[in-house]
């Protein structure tokens, strides 16, 4: 699809990303801050970094230099402990190589695990990054139709994956780091007001 081919009439920030899953959970969530979101469907330069941050951050430049609009990206990992925190920031190329089997596959009885997000946002004058994260473990099967690792990932108090549970969007490592960046566009919106 050509890059910004979904890009909507009216928003309040875009949401660049190839991952429509992503921009739906991301534009519900802001739709309860009022802050509604345009999806420019994209795929972006990704540097190779430890750091989800630092991927984060050059991604919204990428972004923006083609959008030139205030815009957010997304950067998401998923770290295993047994595994010494992989795939982390390559979760991306691990889940469309070994995919949710292969790492239910690499696990013993050891699973914890965390998902974490950074969302980044870029206007002509601010670049700023938030992040989120919620701990839980990987699950020994794969249960319910989720997306992504979904299926796979037990957050922590519950005894279903991110897939079988209603309330995903209340709890997630992407509601955490999104509602940091909804505080700040808010209060940057009033600021700007005065
Ligand atoms: P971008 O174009 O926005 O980069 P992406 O799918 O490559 O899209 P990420 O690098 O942020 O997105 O995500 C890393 C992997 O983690 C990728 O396979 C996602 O599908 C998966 N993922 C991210 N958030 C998830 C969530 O809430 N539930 C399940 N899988 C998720």
């Amino acid at each position: 699809m050509k890059a910004g081919a979904d890009m909507q009439r009216s928003y309040d920030v875009l949401f660049a990303s190839s991952n429509k899953n992503k921009f739906l959970e991301a534009a519900k969530i802001l739709s309860e801050f009022d802050i509604s979101l345009g999806l420019y469907r994209c795929n972006l330069v990704e540097i190779q970094s430890d750091s989800l941050e630092d991927i984060a951050l050059q991604k919204v430049d990428d972004a923006f230099s083609r959008c030139k609009k205030p815009v957010i990206i997304e950067d998401d990992g998923l770290y295993v402990d047994r595994l010494g925190g992989f795939p982390g920031p390559y979760s991306s190329y691990v889940f469309e190589t070994i995919g949710n089997a292969g790492i239910i596959k690499l696990l013993d009885e050891k699973r914890d695990a965390s998902f974490q997000s950074v969302i980044a946002y870029c206007d002509s004058n601010n670049k700023l990054s938030f992040h989120g994260r919620i701990n839980g473990k990987i699950s020994a099967k794969q249960a319910g139709d989720g997306w992504g690792y979904d299926p796979i990932f037990i957050p922590e108090k519950e005894s279903k994956t991110f897939a079988q549970i209603k309330d995903k969007n209340k709890i997630s490592h992407r509601y955490k780091a999104l509602v940091k960046f909804a505080n700040w566009f808010e209060h940057k919106q009033v600021s700007a007001c005065r």
